[in-house]
């Protein structure tokens, strides 16, 4: 039966939109490095019973009645976090990742607090500090930067410097667009040396430490991860605050999440959650984990064959950040446009100190976690690298773009979508 028969009978202009996309995502690929295809069973569960109940509260502790099964499937998800993440405790209920960063601040900040984050043009994330949000009102957020944006090494003693003269309560460690591994001892030790709790936004690798393919920053003493769980995870969108050890800060969270900043639970999310995160606990989710820095890796050396610039030179993780203006006269916007018309969907992105409009930005940011879930090895990632480059240097050749088009739509259809990975 059609998945969407409920939807055809009722409503063909959004049923329409459903078409379409799905055939977006069959025949294309997706590189975006925060997009994943999710698992049959993860859309069920996100489009399943649960979004008719009101769940205000924690499991135990809830606001309206009728919970018994409201309760136990949070449960599922929070034991399952914990596990993934060696934390003791789990909050499943943001339903994105920048309320999970906003809950995040009001649990450990008071109004006027400082936060030590990563400047956004360097890697770091709208959420951690850039004017143009609103938490921007409440806390004051200060910047650390790379110290060679050819090697991705980031400046810390320049880090240590800012954190003694501005007494952070919190030194924020993550990324958006960062593609090499943190030195995380350094970090706690610049924490505990100014007495600020250590954070770090895993939203996009939280799927690499839940599979043992980076370093888990809880090993290094970290206090608290937030993360989403539609990216590496391969969940449904959705946000998680994870706290190591302490229950007095894992009650501060609760308390942030709810009644602080949300109402009722995304309760579906949060089963969908949970059936991600048991995909996640199985041996299959290391491979793919292992897999997608491989690939990255197979990306990695065409870029550098074809003498493209890499900030941070190359990746540690699934993500690669590639300077096309400098290297191939083309802006990240017309890449970005470009790219889609053959089939490959990936966004521009500013580089380190780039000279150019976040609107129109020097570099590409690309990834291989959707794709590794289509089961693509280094050599299928390597060709596409190579057809991306192609096409890049080829911008104005009809002929060659058409021919790359026609490539592209093959090995999207060679490698489908899986419905499901267990
Ligand atoms: N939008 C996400 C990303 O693409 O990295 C971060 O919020």
């Amino acid at each position: 039966m059609n998945e969407y028969s409920f939807i055809e009978r009722q409503d063909k202009d959004v049923y329409e939109t459903l078409v379409g996309e799905e055939q977006r995502e069959r025949e294309g690929l997706e590189l975006i490095p925060s997009e994943n295809y999710v698992s049959k069973a993860v859309r069920e569960a996100q489009g399943s019973i649960f979004t008719n109940k009101y769940s205000e509260g924690y499991p135990g502790k809830r606001y309206y009645g009728g919970q018994e099964f409201t309760d136990k499937v949070e449960t599922i998800a929070i034991e399952r976090a914990k596990q993934l993440f060696g934390a003791k405790f789990a909050n499943v209920q943001p339903p994105a990742g920048a309320p999970a960063n906003i809950a995040m601040y009001f649990a450990l900040l008071e109004p006027g607090d400082t936060v030590l984050g990563m400047d956004l043009s360097h890697g770091g994330h709208l959420t951690h500090g850039h004017p143009v949000t609103a938490i921007t009102k409440v806390f004051r957020f200060v910047r650390y930067k790379m110290k060679n944006a050819d090697t991705g090494e980031i400046d810390y003693d320049e880090m240590l410097r800012v954190a003694k003269e501005e007494k952070p309560k919190i030194v924020l460690a993550g990324y958006s667009a960062y593609s090499r591994e943190l030195d995380y001892k350094k970090f706690v030790d610049i924490g505990r040396e100014v007495g600020a709790l250590v954070v770090m936004d895993i939203a996009h690798i939280a799927g690499l430490i839940a599979g043992g393919a980076v370093k888990n920053p809880f090993d290094y003493g970290f206090d608290v991860m937030t993360s989403t769980t539609h990216k590496t995870l391969r969940g449904p969108r959705g946000g998680l605050i994870l706290t190591r050890e302490s229950e007095e800060l894992a009650k501060k969270v609760d308390k942030a999440v709810f009644p602080g900043l949300q109402g009722g639970p995304l309760m579906h999310a949060v089963a969908a959650k949970a059936v991600a995160f048991g995909e996640a606990q199985q041996p299959a989710f290391k491979a793919y984990a292992a897999q997608i820095l491989k690939n990255a890796k197979a990306m990695e050396a065409v870029f550098a064959r074809e003498g493209v610039r890499m900030l941070g030179g190359g990746t540690d993780n699934h993500l690669i950040l590639a300077d096309v203006f400098s290297s191939l006269s083309i802006s990240g916007k017309e890449a970005e446009i470009l790219l889609d018309r053959v089939g490959i969907t990936l966004n521009k992105n500013v580089i380190a100190d780039d000279t150019r409009s976040p609107f129109d930005p020097s570099g590409i940011r690309f990834g291989t976690p959707a794709i590794t879930t289509r089961k693509f090895v280094e050599t299928d990632c390597a060709r596409i690298a190579e057809l991306m480059i192609e096409a890049m240097r080829n911008k104005e050749d009809q002929a060659k773009l058409s021919a790359i088009r026609e490539e592209v739509r093959a090995t999207a259809l060679r490698l489908p979508i899986p419905d499901a990975f267990v």
